[in-house]
């Protein structure tokens, strides 16, 4: 059968709500300036843009085990070949939309690529709209809206610009939202009950090779963060041993950046990591649990941590 002349405008097998939420609007944008595309996601997007999609009964994007009926493909929020897991093919991305500096663009060689460093790439895709002047779907723009929130912590993380300000401005004009919506939205990915805390825990670690040490960072989002290492911490502390088995690292530790509060939590029961993140954030320790005041996020700890070990 002839391959279809819609293009899929997808991201990495199994996309957060930036990723999603870039598709989503960018197929829209696509298609009102007559190109016949598709947003379509491979594999399980998560908990927050489910989250999304059910509180404003969002239609979702179809899911799709692999991209071999699409002769030409779109990335959004993503540019590297391992988050494609082998089931989008490179060779047919004609374009890539992505914020993330450490990327592998050039692995694309038919790819129209804008990297840019901003906060989402949902930023980036309502730019498209903003400077076409297109008309963007409910739908769309409480997508981009949340997925700019979640990505800069309601524009409190290091990670925002003024361009994520400006784009998320002007999506919420035309949406009915409440002042507290970032913290219904914060709440929501902050369930952390029953295995939902490994689950979590399992979804968001991620590996670093520092100085010769395999180093991993698992990092929680949420509210509540205090309750959850007072009454969950022998918990805790069992995962990531587990962890530190199964994947063969030297050593791990758990960051949970506190949204209301605006503080981080560590849990560690490495001594030298302890020792480290005295040093270079300041953090207070008593026993395997670590607080600090203001919110860090694991990208700007990475830096902090190879400037220190490889001192
Ligand atoms: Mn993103």
């Amino acid at each position: 059968m002839e391959k279809t002349k819609t293009i899929l405008v997808t991201c990495y097998v199994n996309p957060d709500l930036d990723g999603y939420a870039g598709t989503f609007a960018y197929a829209e944008f696509l298609n009102r300036r007559d190109r016949k595309a598709v947003a379509g996601i491979v594999g399980e997007p998560h908990a927050e843009a489910k989250y999304v999609l059910d509180k404003f009964k969002i239609n979702p994007s179809p899911i799709l085990s692999d991209s071999q009926d699409y002769s030409e493909i779109i990335l959004v929020d993503a540019s590297d070949l391992n988050g494609l897991a082998g089931k989008i093919e490179p060779d047919k991305i004609i374009e890539i939309i992505d914020h993330r500096q450490i990327n592998e663009a050039d692995k694309f060689p038919r790819a129209n690529v804008q990297i840019e460093l901003v906060g989402a790439a949902a930023t980036l895709v309502a730019e498209k709209f903003m400077s076409a002047q297109a008309e963007i779907s409910q739908e769309a723009a409480i997508l981009l809206y949340s997925a700019i929130i979640s990505n800069t912590l309601n524009f409190r993380a290091g990670v925002t610009t003024e361009r994520d300000r400006i784009a998320a401005a002007w999506l919420r004009q035309q949406l009915e939202v409440s002042d507290d919506y970032w913290k219904e939205l914060f709440i929501a990915k902050s369930d952390t009950s029953g295995d939902k805390l490994f689950k979590l825990m399992a979804s968001e670690s991620a590996v670093f090779e520092i100085s010769g040490q395999r180093l991993s960072i698992v990092q929680l989002e949420l509210i509540g963060a205090e309750k959850l290492v007072g009454e969950r911490t022998v918990e805790i502390l069992e995962i990531l041993r587990n962890f530190k088995t199964e994947r063969q690292l030297d050593c791990i530790f758990l960051t949970i950046i506190e949204l209301e509060k605006e503080k981080n939590y560590f849990v560690t029961e490495d001594l030298n990591l302890k020792i480290t993140l005295e040093k270079i954030l300041q953090a207070r320790f008593i026993g395997p649990v670590g607080v600090r005041e203001g919110m860090i996020m694991r990208k700007q700890i990475i830096p902090l941590i190879k400037a220190e070990w490889e001192k």
